[in-house]
């Protein structure tokens, strides 16, 4: 909770759909924050190690083929709880489950090509940002704009940051 940082993966299937704008925008709309973002052809090496946890089950391999297939958005998304925001702005892995109102639930019904990666934990964000983004400068929210997002006291966060007091 707090102010947070965390890593959400635009997947090859969301920007051949022509998608970026729409989930981009739904991150933006709910008042969280851009804060760096790229597009990039995944290597096999960053895609494997992206996925580790997975390696040895079923999907692994068609997993990191279809992430390679085609250039992903990466991004660092930030703002007041932003690693549990995200992934309920994504909802639940499998497209033809997530709940309507969700970016997979309104926008994808398949369990491989469900559009977006976001970190699920602290842990996680810390090393997925370091991954991809490490050294990398984080441009935060001017102030006016979080105004109306944040209360004074929620701004005063102890990460700070980011455009935070
Ligand atoms: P999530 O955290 O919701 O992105 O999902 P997981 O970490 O459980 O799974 C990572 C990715 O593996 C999913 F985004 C899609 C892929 N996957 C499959 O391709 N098939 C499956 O049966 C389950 C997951």
């Amino acid at each position: 909770m707090g102010f947070e940082r965390t890593f959400v993966m635009l997947k090859p299937d969301a920007v051949a759909r022509g998608l970026i704008g729409e989930i981009v925008g739904r991150i933006e709309r709910k008042g969280l924050t851009i804060a760096a973002m790229r597009m990039e052809m995944l290597s096999r090496e960053t895609a494997e190690s992206h996925y580790a946890e997975h390696r040895g089950k079923p999907f692994f391999d068609g997993l990191v083929e279809f992430v390679c297939s085609g250039p992903v958005v990466l991004m660092v998304v930030e703002g007041f709880s932003a690693i549990s925001v995200t992934r309920r702005l994504a909802g639940k892995t499998a497209g033809a489950e997530a709940d309507p109102g969700t970016i997979r639930g309104d926008l994808a019904l398949s369990n491989r090509y469900n559009l977006i990666h976001a970190s699920d934990s602290p842990e996680s964000a810390e090393r997925e940002i370091g991954r991809f983004f490490g050294g990398a400068e984080f441009f935060g929210a001017p102030r006016e704009r979080l105004r109306w997002i944040y209360d004074a006291a929620e701004r005063r966060s102890p990460g700070g940051g980011g455009g935070h007091e």
